[in-house]
């Protein structure tokens, strides 16, 4: 276990030594059985198949439908490209109706495709989409609203398809954080017109790169399989405009071996949860994001709100004094959609309806877990955060004295919104 700290001087963004060695991550990447992946791609390899609807890729999707109880599973190359092929097939245009509180992935995906996204003000009490205020932005452009499960704590689902049952609108669901999550009692998946996961390598459960849609609409499953491949119905029949968002046999073998340590990741990542629960508890103006532990969640996002006031130190400089460290905390999703190119060009004075997403987006702050990460670590980074808080008067003053310009590889725009 690293030493902790006694005096501020030893804190390694004054010069002392860093409490870890070897970086710590958000996001490492759960890893599960090597031998039964090299097999796989041992397997993969005899059989000369290496994409294009491979056994690897249909037993994967198979077992996606089986595990949420969805009917169809549409495994794709990354969740963006998963995005794009729902808008396309669910006929998305005009305007939609997203968060701004959102990996950029799911603003781009519309955009990419012409439609504008109209970013909504989120619940600060869930960091979802908020449905009183999506409401307030349906115009006659309008034709979708895309729910994002953020931390894969579930949007409102129900209100969210009250009021796209009413006002006639496709409704999605970003689920890229949500997999294994359930909602009411019932898995992600099968909500909205179409949900879409992520199975990128930062997530607890990896296929390198990938994604997956899931819907239990069987025409939208035949168009979204379509599109998929180009639009190719058989050897030379191409019904529909499509791309190539296929999952390749390698990715498959990963999603498969990945699937056997499901419950062995969620497992680590719900007792990291409450080791960190545990231990900043006595930590002033650090809160930790709460899951419903009567819900099936997946506790892959540690996730703190940091109240300067209280805490006596901001989430900015909390987060230099990690790094500095060798924690590579992360500031998700900061500064917000709204105010990356080309939304703040559009939209310039976005943040004015967006209060809670530009409070929110300073105050989160992820921290490392997953199985790569060990207790002893996850000890030593409360023990940081409790006495960089302990100390943070102290600690201010001295940075005042030898400011910091935040970290060498943060743009100077993405320190200092121009907006
Ligand atoms: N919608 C939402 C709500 C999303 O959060 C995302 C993705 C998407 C849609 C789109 O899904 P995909 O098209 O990616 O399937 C990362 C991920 O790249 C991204 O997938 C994820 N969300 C987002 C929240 O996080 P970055 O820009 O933070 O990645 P990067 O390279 O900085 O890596 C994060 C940390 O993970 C680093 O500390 C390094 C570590 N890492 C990363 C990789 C790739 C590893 O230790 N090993 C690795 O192999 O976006």
């Amino acid at each position: 276990m690293p030493p902790i700290k006694s005096r501020i001087e030893e804190l390694a963004i004054f010069g002392g030594k860093a409490a870890f060695d070897i970086a710590v991550h958000v996001g490492r990447p759960n890893i599960g059985d090597r031998r039964a992946l090299l097999k796989r791609i041992n397997d993969l390899l005899d059989r000369n198949w290496l994409t294009n609807d491979g056994p690897f890729l249909q037993e994967f999707e198979q077992r996606i439908c089986g595990l949420i109880g969805v009917k169809h599973c549409i495994a794709v190359c990354n969740a963006t490209i998963g995005l794009e092929i729902a808008i396309k097939a669910l006929g998305l245009s005009g305007e939609v109706i997203v968060p701004s509180f959102t990996f950029i992935a799911t603003a781009h995906a519309l955009r990419w495709h012409g439609v504008t996204p109209v970013f909504c003000d989120l619940d600060s009490s869930t960091h979802n989409i908020d449905p009183l205020r999506v409401v307030e932005l349906i115009t006659k452009r309008t034709s979708g609203i895309i729910g994002v499960h953020v931390w894969g704590r579930p949007c409102d689902v129900c209100t969210l398809a009250d009021l796209a049952r009413r006002h006639n609108l496709k409704l999605v669901f970003d689920a890229a954080h949500a997999f294994a999550c359930s909602y009411k009692g019932r898995m992600i998946g099968g909500f909205g017109n179409a949900e879409i996961f992520s199975f990128h390598a930062t997530k607890f459960l990896n296929t390198f790169e990938g994604g997956a849609i899931a819907t239990d609409n069987d025409d939208l499953a035949a168009k979204v399989r379509l599109m998929r491949n180009f639009g190719f119905a058989d050897l030379d029949t191409v019904m529909t405009l499509g791309t190539n968002g296929k999952m390749n046999e390698a990715s498959a073998a990963m999603g498969l071996t990945s699937l056997e340590s499901l419950d062995s990741f969620i497992e680590a990542n719900r007792c990291n949860y409450h080791l960190y629960q545990q231990q900043l508890t006595r930590v002033p103006g650090i809160s930790l994001s709460r899951y419903e532990e009567d819900e099936k969640c997946n506790y892959q996002y540690v996730v703190l709100e940091i109240d300067e006031a209280v805490a006596g130190i901001s989430r900015d400089i909390l987060d230099d004094i990690l790094w500095a460290e060798n924690v590579l905390s992360r500031r998700y999703f900061y500064p917000g959609c709204h105010r990356m190119e080309p939304y703040r060009t559009d939209e310039p004075q976005a943040r004015l309806r967006l209060p809670q997403t530009e409070r929110l987006a300073k105050m989160v702050l992820c921290l490392p877990t997953g199985s790569a990460v060990s207790s002893a670590e996850i000890t030593a980074i409360c023990a940081l955060i409790e006495f960089i808080v302990k100390h943070a008067e102290a600690v201010k003053e001295r940075l005042s004295m030898k400011p910091i310009f935040g970290h060498p590889w943060r743009s100077a725009s993405s320190q200092e919104p121009h907006i």
